[in-house]
């Protein structure tokens, strides 16, 4: 999906400041829309004057003609590309560099996840409504791994931007909260969505069951492992429980991403229907 070739698409980009590990932002680009004005939305997102545009690779663009869906771009208020630092951080041409979508319904962790991967913290209130992307290299197996996370917002409203989370990515990492049993059973929904758009690629899952650090309760809420482990089973997903609060197993799952990404072992997953046709909605 490219604004060269769809008529009425918008897509999706992350812009970044000009710097290396900087926080993405997400924006819409619609199809017809003046170059300077993706100039001037990227930089009010950015809190910028943002005068240049490059690819992740460091290529300058200066028209909407080959910007893609999930485009990564680097947006500068002057200065060349930040080729030498994004270099040594593994995000140059050629390195090897994963998008992992981070998914599931509001309230089971996903920001909390996130940002206990990226910076190590643990956050008590996060807006709910924000959508970024974080960058971070890992070494996973004594290789260099330049990871870009996107922490999507899973309330209702959001619905409708559920395929563009989904679409091109490499691996997905499915939360459920497990003192939510309903936070689990809205992880069908991203499945189903998964065998519409990912038909014929091998997309990995990973399922996470988050909040592990509450104690398990008799209510009737309480997700037990061998519930969550029989979801991610029909899922073809590793399952692993987590914690945000303490820290547990975040890391792992992360770099159990890239692993699976490296392997390609995902199973090929088929429309569940052959009637159904799927269209992504903007
Ligand atoms: N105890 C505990 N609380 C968590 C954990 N992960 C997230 N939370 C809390 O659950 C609430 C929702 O988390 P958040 O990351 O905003 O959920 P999101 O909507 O999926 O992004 C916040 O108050 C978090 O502090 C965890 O592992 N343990
Ligand atoms: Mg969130």
């Amino acid at each position: 999906m490219n604004l060269a070739t769809g008529s009425t698409m918008s897509v999706r980009v992350v812009v970044h400041k000009n710097e290396p590990g900087a926080i993405g932002k997400i924006i819409v680009v619609k199809n017809g829309m003046e170059w300077n004005k993706l100039k001037a939305l990227a930089g009010k997102k950015l809190g910028i004057r943002a005068k240049r545009v490059f690819q992740a690779n460091g290529a300058e663009i200066e028209n909407l003609v080959s910007i893609q869906n999930n485009d990564q771009l680097y947006v500068s208020d002057g200065p060349n590309f930040f080729k030498e630092a994004s270099n040594r951080r593994g995000i140059g041409k050629g390195e090897e560099s994963y998008c992992i979508s981070v998914l599931g319904t509001g309230g089971v962790g996903k920001s909390a996840l996130t940002l206990r991967f990226i910076r190590d913290i643990f956050v008590e209130e996060w807006d709910p409504t924000i959508e970024d992307a974080y960058r971070k290299t890992v070494e996973v197996d004594s290789q260099m791994c330049s990871v870009e996370i996107l922490d999507t917002a899973g309330q209702d409203d959001f619905l409708s931007l559920r395929p563009q989370w989904m679409i091109d990515k490499d691996a997905y990492v499915f939360v459920y909260s497990m003192c939510s049993k309903n936070s689990l059973h809205e992880l069908e929904h991203f499945f189903e969505l998964h065998q519409q758009i990912n038909a014929e690629r091998n997309v990995p899952i990973i399922m996470v069951a988050n909040k592990k650090d509450l104690k398990p309760s008799k209510n009737k809420e309480w997700v037990s492992t061998e519930e969550g482990k029989n979801v991610a089973e029909k899922y073809g997903a590793q399952y692993y429980e987590t914690s945000a609060y303490s820290g547990e197993n975040v890391e792992l799952v992360f770099k159990q991403c890239v692993r699976d990404i490296r392997r390609g072992k995902a199973p090929v997953t088929k429309p569940s229907s052959p009637f159904f046709s799927f269209c992504v909605v903007l």
